[in-house]
């Protein structure tokens, strides 16, 4: 089982569309395994398979305040979507931002278990906006996009300005006897 590294915006892997999942095979289960472990560990209550640059139509959730009880979705399909919340979301590759977004406050998902099979998902509340929000990553698309221009417009910018600022801290390549002392 492996954490795996989590892209963060602006990175332009996460505006990639994810592809359906041909077969469910061993492959894929340890795939699902390290999301498990990565989401986790980052304590967060959904991963999509974009954010750890695996462009697999996959996401895994867990709701549960026992960190338990995870649910794991293959190409899944939203097939029905009735009401309206809005509630405050964060997102793993969007560090330290947190903004209101309205979704479907019950939604109807059909997808594929860790076996294979053909199931189904009934959810409301957090768990629908929880599905929603990780469906858009397999689709390229992120929370801030619902927000407003002005909005994204300065997020953007510093999220370019933290980019910027990590490059100028790596060392620069130094030819050996420079790094003597
Ligand atoms: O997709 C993700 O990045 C995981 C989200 C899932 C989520 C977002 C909005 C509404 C419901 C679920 C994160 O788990 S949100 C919570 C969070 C954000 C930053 C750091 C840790 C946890
Ligand atoms: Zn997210």
């Amino acid at each position: 089982m492996a954490r795996l590294e989590i892209l963060e915006y602006p990175d332009k892997r996460l505006r990639l569309r994810a592809e359906p999942v041909e077969k469910v095979d061993d492959t894929v289960r340890t795939l699902v395994s390290d999301m498990l472990d990565t989401m986790y560990a980052a304590a967060g209550i959904g991963l999509a398979a974009t954010q750890v640059n695996v462009r697999k139509r996959v996401l895994v959730i867990d709701v549960s305040e026992t960190r338990n009880e995870p649910h794991v979705l293959i190409n899944p399909e939203i097939v029905h979507a009735e009401g309206k919340l809005s509630s405050e979301e964060g997102c793993l590759s969007v560090p330290d931002v947190f903004d209101y977004v309205e979704r479907a406050e019950r939604i109807k998902a059909t997808y594929l278990d860790r076996d294979g099979q053909p199931a189904q998902l009934e959810a409301e509340d957090l768990l629908a906006v929880c599905v929603q929000h990780e469906i858009d990553h397999l689709d390229g698309k992120l929370f801030v996009d619902y927000l407003s221009e002005l909005k994204r417009q300065r997020l953007k910018k510093k999220a370019f300005k933290k980019v910027r600022r990590s490059a100028n801290e790596v060392p620069p390549r130094q030819s050996i006897s420079a790094r003597l002392i």
